[in-house]
């Protein structure tokens, strides 16, 4: 497969798996998992006509590793980025003394004001470093990053999940706990 058709079956398993599942024709368990047969038939029934060993390769080049196999290959899975209901099975774990938010200018007045909000997700979606928060922000422009006092939310009584992609998942980040970096 070419780079730009393993985007496009990433793009639309993405929709399908995290967003809609009805939609596109496929049924998700209680964890995410959809079996595969039934991705590739959302897949074709749409244009791109995948096997299932391509859609393994899909997965593995995924840039953030977006998507999960089941061990024996027969189910697939979003690693986290859903807007439908689902219970990944992660447990609240100890973040670092600080994590970060990338985003653009044009919502900075509003997250000062209310802090960080989940909005369509699940969750806000924090990164580990400062240059993948860039990379997250520059999607929508010119990347402004925010520094969250992870472990001063922690002691608050926030919990914070970390999901098996490196992507640090919080309920919401009050602006007390934020800090723009220049
Ligand atoms: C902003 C990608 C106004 C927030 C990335 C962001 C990430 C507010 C946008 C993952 C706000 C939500 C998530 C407030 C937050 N007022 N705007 N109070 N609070 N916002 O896409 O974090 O490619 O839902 O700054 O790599 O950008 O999907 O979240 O700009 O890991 O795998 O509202 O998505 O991964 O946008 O990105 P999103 P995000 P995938």
């Amino acid at each position: 497969m070419t780079p730009d058709e393993r985007i496009a079956v990433s793009k639309l398993m993405s929709w399908a798996l995290r967003h809609a599942p009805r939609e596109a024709g496929i049924a998700l368990d209680a964890s995410g998992w959809a079996s595969v047969d039934a991705v590739l038939s959302a897949l074709a029934a749409r244009g791109l006509s995948v096997s299932a060993e391509e859609l393994a390769e899909v997965v593995a080049h995924s840039d953030k590793q977006r998507f999960a196999l089941s061990e024996d290959g027969a189910r697939v899975r979003a690693r986290q980025g859903h807007s439908v209901e689902v219970d990944l099975g992660l447990a609240p774990v100890e973040p670092p003394a600080e994590l970060f938010h990338g985003t653009v200018e044009r919502f900075l007045a509003a997250i000062l004001r209310e802090g960080l909000v989940k909005g369509e997700r699940h969750h806000v979606h924090l990164s580990a470093s400062r240059a993948i928060a860039e990379e997250v922000g520059r999607r929508r422009g010119r990347p402004v990053v925010l520094r969250v006092a992870a472990a001063a939310m922690a002691r608050a009584g926030q919990p914070f999940y970390r999901t098996d992609n490196g992507v640090w998942l919080v309920e919401a980040v009050p602006p007390e706990h934020l800090e723009v970096l220049e």
